[in-house]
Order: C-alpha cells, then structure tokens, then sequence
C-alpha cells in the first residue's frame, strides 16, 4: 500500500500549517531574540518598535500570567529571557503586528543593550569550568580496570561529532485561534501535541483543557519538533490569552536556524582493550555532550548514548559515563537517533583505531565480537532474538563482501589519483522510549452508521507514513477496504495525554492501540452478525467489506451489518489503551530491560576519494535490515533510505558552525551543506533480513524510524579507509564530518 498522503503531496494538496485559511482578524507574530550569546540585558528600548503603524503589541516576560516556563525534564529554560540570556537567538519578546512584513520592519527598530558574560561553546570548555546540566550518568558492567590488565592490547584515543540541523522542510510553525470563554485552539507543526498543550497551559496559567491542539501533518520533523515545535505556540497562545485575536507564527528559515537547537556535538575518550584474537574485553568511554544553554531533551538524549554505547558488540567489561554539558549554544534536542549515533560513532572509533594500530583489518574485530543469544548488554538487558550474526553474514554473503574488497584491492593498487574504501557498519537499536512511562498510546475508532470509518490516534504523520500504517492496520483488523478508513488529524480533544511521536515506536504504540480498539468492535459486532446470521459468533469473521463464516462468505456485507447494529443500539465507537508490556528500568541501578526489542542490520559501504582534491563519492551502500515482518516493504525501505542519506550527511557534508561568541555561522543553506542527489550513494541496495518477526512490534513489523541511520557511521570509516589507502602515513583521527577539506588535510598530511 502506498503512503496514503502521495496523491495530495504530488498535486500540493497537502495541508501544512501555513496552508490554512486563517481569519480575516488574524495578526501575524514574530521573535525578537538575542543577539549575544551570554549576557545581562541592561535595557531594552521597544518605543520605535511599538510606535510602528500596524504593530498591535510587543509581549515580553512580563505579559505571561502563568510560569515563565518551559522546560520539561528540567524546570530551566524561560520562553522569554528576563534578566539575562544564554544563547544567541534565545528569545525575548514577540512582537504581533497586522502583517509579518511591519513585524519584521518592527524588529529591527527594537534597541537591546547586554553586558557581555564569558560564552562557553564547546563542552570541553563546559566541562573544564564545571558548567553542566545535570549531574553525570555512568553505566557499568563487569570490571574494565581489572580486564585492561588481562588484556593484550590497549588503545586510548578521542572523538568529536559535530551537530546536525534538522532541516525539515517545513519550517516551525502554529495558528493560534481563540475560542469561547478564553478557550483557544492552536494548529502547530509539532511531534507532541500534549507537551505544547501542558506546555501552554502553564505559561498561560490555565487548565489544559482550555487548550486543543491540533495536527494536520508535518514536513519533516527528525526530532527537532519534539520539543522545540513548543515555544513558538505558546508565544502565539499568550498574545491569543491578551488580544483575543488569531495569531499566527512561522518561523522563516534564519529564524529558525538560528534559534532552534540541533544534534548534539559530542566530545568522547574511549580506552579499549582486547586480547590476542581481537575479543573485546574492556571499553571505558567519557562522553561530553554540548546540551546547549538549557536541558531540553539532553538528559534523556545522554541516557540513549549510554544505552547504544557498545553498538551491536558484545563487551563484558563495560564503563561508560556521559556529563550533559552546559554552554551558550541554543538548547540541543532530539534528532533522529537521539544520542545513539553520537555513542556508536565512539566504539566504532576505538575498534577502528586497534585495528589500525594492530594493523587488520577493522571489520575482523568487528565480526569477532558481535552479539549473541543471551549476551549481556551494560544496562543488564539480555539481548534474546539477536540479528547481530545474522545480519552481517547475511551481508557478506548476499552482497560477496570478499569480491568487494578484492575489487577495492586492485582498484587502489591500479590508481593513485583516486582511491577507494570500504567499510561494515552493523547497527542495534534499542526500540522504545527509554523513559518508560512514556511508552503508551491510545487510539479512538468511530463507525459511522453508513460503515465508514474515522481512526484517531496520539500517532503525528511528519511524512513518516505512520498514517498509512494505521490505516492498515484498522483496515485489516476490521476486514474493510481502505477507502472506507479516514485517518484524523491528530487532536488532544480526541486522543488525550499522549507521547510524543519519537524513538521510532509511534507505529508500534499507537497501531497496537488501534488494534484493540477495532478487535473490541469486531467482537461486538461478531454478536451482531451471528444473531442475524443465526450462526455461532467463534465461526464469524470479517473480510473484504463483507461478513464470512467459518471461512465461507456469507450474504451479509459489512455496511447492512452496521445498519443492523445501529438498530439494535451497539456502540460502533471504541477506545483503546496500550502500554508496552515487560519494559522497566531502575536509574538508581542503572539495570533494567528499557528496550521492546532491538532492531538491528549491516550496511556494506564503498566510497572513492579523489586524492587531489579531497573530495569523495559513495559508490554503494548494500544493507541487510531487520525489518521483523514488514507491513510496508516499500514504506520501510523507504525510512532506511531516508535515514541512511541523513546518516551520511551527518557523517560527511554537515558542518554546524558557531564562532567563538556564539554566533551561527552555518545560518543558511549557501554555509550549511546538506545531502543532494549529487552526494547520495551511487547506489543503495537493502535486503529485509529473513526473521519471524516480533511480538512486541505491531503486526511483527519493527521500528524503523531510527536505526538506519547509523548506516551513515559506515561513511566515515570507508572515506578513512581509502585515506589510509593513499596516506600510509596518516595519523587515525575520529573528527566527523570528514568533510572534503578534513579529507585533503589527512591526505597529505606528514
Ligand atoms: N525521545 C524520547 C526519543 O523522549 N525518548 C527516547 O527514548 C527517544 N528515543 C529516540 C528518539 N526520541
Ligand atoms: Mo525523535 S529523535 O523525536 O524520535
């Protein structure tokens, strides 16, 4: 089945928030923000700003009658600064005028003075001068100092992996409309509904359901809209709480660049130790995260590198520990991976700096250590229907890994001017939110009385397909084409108290929610029809558009059935509570079983550096991926395709970019280079890994959001392969992107 939403995206049809027909009395918002990085607001001047025909008001911290607050882990970020501020491009006030052009004009016209603070913009120096978010996390397992000294190799080095903009296409963005009695309704670009609607109700001192939010679909998200889809329609629901007015909000590109928070850059050490035959027996790594200038998403973000620290390996003597790092950066969040990337870019560095130093070849050590049934992982889950072995042999096998190096062989013994590399990047990804109260969904399902259907969920559609997922599944349960199933936007007045769509397990949360509520209707039906049927109910069951019984189908067809049970006054609408089984997880122990299941997968990557000019391209990325039972073949491969060009650029081309007062340099797409058509793989091959699927996935179809992502890691350590191929002097350096100049520089370095 086709993502549901293809028809109206090729004709633009689609509805986005800045698509909606807004109200004649609609004023228009706009963020003036801070121009430093740290520092004392002195005084702020809004009389020219204010005096500007058109602008209706400006509305500071001082017009929030609730909390001036908007952090959810941690109760530490104002929406609009105060006395001072941390980040450039925190906000301050927001100006409503007629039109977003007089907004514009007015902004400049706002005189700021700030006495300048000393601005921290990496986490090394955050950590050096003790400035952090939280205190650190540490998971251990075994005993690493002990098995260093029972080790044959030990290796120390550093990393560094720079953040990543989430580019969404559609920028931030909401609609804010009054309703009665101060009730408003605000339309927003965000992954969590509730978090803006709690989030709201605080700033605007109100109870939640004087808020509704609502959903349509968004254009892209990869995170950046758990969290940070927030702020702007809180702003917007303030000066709707004072003006009783429409306000609407997006954000242009700069703005939003500029403001919003990004992957997290992560500074790490790692020591690694291992004996004669390349088994891994000890890992240490220090992981500093740069969090930005308040916690946001960081500590959960921190928990997930942890959690994904020894990748898909198996390590018996495991110590890891991660500082969420306070600096003048805007506030880092979520990004597709959430932290995950960042740690497995960390082991993958330490086996290929012992292989390198060993001299073997990186994927021996690699292939030695990869997980089993019943292995361990250092959060004290036990790792049960491993496709660790599964996937990488499969890889070799299905794609003649030993051709593939033989060719890269010969190619680098034939040519000078260009070289070429390859890499193996096996991925495990834990599937489930790591905090594990959030791990619910629900689902509320109407038949109309002409047997059509509407399916709610707390599922956001940001081009995900989550929607054609969850029509799928009502459909199926149901036995019902597919034009007779709607999906809803999504809505708090419908679907209530809901967790953001993140960590790749909308699909499996609300789906499973989406499924009791349509067996819960088909049982009751199934009474309906075997009254009129004069059958027994057991033999009943539903199938195209029609009622079957005991696998023959009968006369009776799905829409009389909902005639029939209208008369006999059956409710036709159900609601459905899902809750992931089995998860838990004791912080206090750093122990638990946090994860649904892994998903896991290897990628084969082949590159060519041309060793004049440092620049490169990806030949090919042949994947294996464990996609359980997919429901949606062509909707997965999608998602790994999707993922893996964001994993490369991340990897390669992306390069965020901050001067030493804090300032975005990377602020626009001619600085910031993202993936094109021109720097994707050449070729991309993925091959669903043979498996039974699991139980814990809807319909046994995994995740599949994240984890591909990771296939990207496999970027950077096949770009170094064909380095080391021209440079045999080349000192090992874990610094991504490996940008092109990076290349240049290792090439020829002495
Ligand atoms: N968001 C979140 C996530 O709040 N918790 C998580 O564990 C998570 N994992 C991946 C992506 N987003
Ligand atoms: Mo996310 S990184 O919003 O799953």
């Amino acid at each position: 089945m086709k993502n549901i939403d293809s028809f109206t995206h090729v004709r633009g049809e689609s509805l986005f928030v800045d698509d909606l027909i807004i109200r004649q009395d609609t004023l228009f918002g706009l963020c003036f923000d801070s121009p430093k990085a740290h520092g004392k607001i002195k005084s702020v001047d809004y009389s020219k700003a204010e005096a500007l025909e058109g602008v209706v008001r400006i509305f500071t911290h001082k017009d929030v009658l609730g909390e001036n607050q908007i952090g959810g882990i941690i109760p530490d970020e104002p929406l609009w600064a105060e006395d001072e501020v941390h980040f450039w491009g925190q906000p301050i006030a927001f100006i409503v005028a007629d039109s977003e052009a007089t907004a514009k004009k007015a902004r400049a016209l706002i005189d700021i003075e700030i006495e300048d603070l000393p601005v921290i913009t990496t986490a090394k120096q955050a950590k050096e001068k003790g400035s952090f978010i939280n205190a650190p996390r540490s998971f251990n397992l075994g005993d690493t100092a002990a098995s260093f000294n029972n080790c044959d190799y030990v290796f120390e080095g550093e990393t560094f992996s720079n953040g990543q903009e989430h580019l969404y296409l559609e920028t931030q963005g909401c609609y804010a409309v009054p309703q009665e009695n101060g009730n408003i309704k605000i339309t927003s670009s965000t992954q969590g509904p509730t978090q803006v609607q709690k989030t709201a109700a605080r700033v605007l001192g109100v109870a939640m359901h004087k808020i509704e939010i609502d959903v349509i679909r968004l254009g892209g998200g990869f995170g950046g809209k758990e969290d940070q889809a927030t702020p702007w329609a809180v702003m917007a629901a303030v000066a709707v709480q004072h003006l009783n007015r429409p306000v609407k909000y997006m954000l242009n590109r700069h703005d939003d660049l500029r403001m919003t928070g990004k992957r997290h850059p992560y500074s790490s050490f790692f020591k690694i130790g291992l004996t004669k035959d390349f088994k891994i027996k000890a890992f240490e790594a220090e992981f500093l995260q740069n969090s930005g200038a308040a916690a946001d998403l960081s500590p959960a973000i921190a928990e997930r590198t942890l959690f994904h620290a020894t990748n898909s390996y198996f390590i018996p003597n495991v110590k890891t520990t991660v500082y969420s790092c306070k600096t003048n950066l805007p506030p880092n969040t979520a990004f597709r991976g959430f932290g995950g990337p960042q740690g497995m870019f960390v082991i993958e560095s330490a086996i290929a700096k012992a292989a390198h130093e060993i001299g073997v070849n990186k994927r021996q050590i690699q292939e030695a250590n990869l997980l089993q049934e019943n292995d361990e992982f250092s959060y004290g889950q036990i790792a049960t229907e491993v496709q660790a072995r599964s996937s990488w042999h499969a890889a070799k096998e299905a794609y003649n890994l030993k051709k593939l190096e033989e060719d890269v062989i010969s190619f680098n013994e034939q040519n000078n001017h260009f070289k070429k590399g390859i890499s193996l990047m096996p991925i495990a990804f834990g599937i489930s939110f790591t905090n594990t109260p959030m791990n619910h969904a629900r689902a509320l399902i109407h038949i109309y009385q002409d047997g059509s259907i509407g399916v709610s969920t707390g599922a956001v559609e940001m081009g995900q397909s989550v929607n054609t997922k969850m029509l799928q599944v009502a459909k199926d349960i149901l036995g019902v084409s597919s034009d007779r199933v709607k999906l809803e936007t999504t809505n708090t007045t419908r679907v209530a108290n809901t967790s953001p769509s993140a960590a790749s397990s909308t699909a499996d949360l609300n789906g499973k929610a989406v499924r009791m509520a349509c067996e819960s209707l088909i049982d009751r039906l199934s009474n309906v029809a075997a009254g009129m049927l004069s059958v027994n109910k057991d033999i009943i069951s539903f199938k195209e558009n029609m009622i079957w019984v005991d696998g023959k189908r009968s006369d009776l067809s799905w829409n009389q059935l909902i005639m029939q049970a209208m008369l006999e006054r059956v409710a036709l609408s159900e609601n459905a509570h899902y809750a992931t089984p089995v998860i838990h997880f004791d912080k206090s122990k750093e122990k638990g079983h946090p994860f649904a299941y892994h998903v896991y997968g290897t990628a084969i990557t082949t590159v060519t550096v041309d060793c004049i000019r440092g620049i490169y391209e990806i030949d090919a990325v042949k994947i294996v991926h464990d996609f359980g039972k997919s429901m949606n073949l062509g909707i997965d491969i999608g998602q790994v395709e999707g993922a893996l060009a964001q994993g490369i650029g991340w990897m390669t081309l992306e390069e965020i970019s901050y001067n030493d007062d804090g300032r975005l340099l990377s602020n626009a797409l001619s600085t910031y280079k993202v993936p094109d058509i021109f720097s994707a793989a050449k070729t991309i091959e993925t091959i669903p890994l043979e498996t039974g699927g699991n139980q814990m996935a809807i319909f046994k179809s995994k995740a599949v959001g994240e984890p591909p992502l990771m296939y990207g890691i496999g970027a950077y350590f096949a770009i170094q392969d064909a380095v080391k191929a021209f440079n045999k002097r080349y000192t090992i350096q874990f610094h991504a992107p490996f940008t092109p100049e990076k290349v240049l520089m290792a090439l020829y370095e002495k």
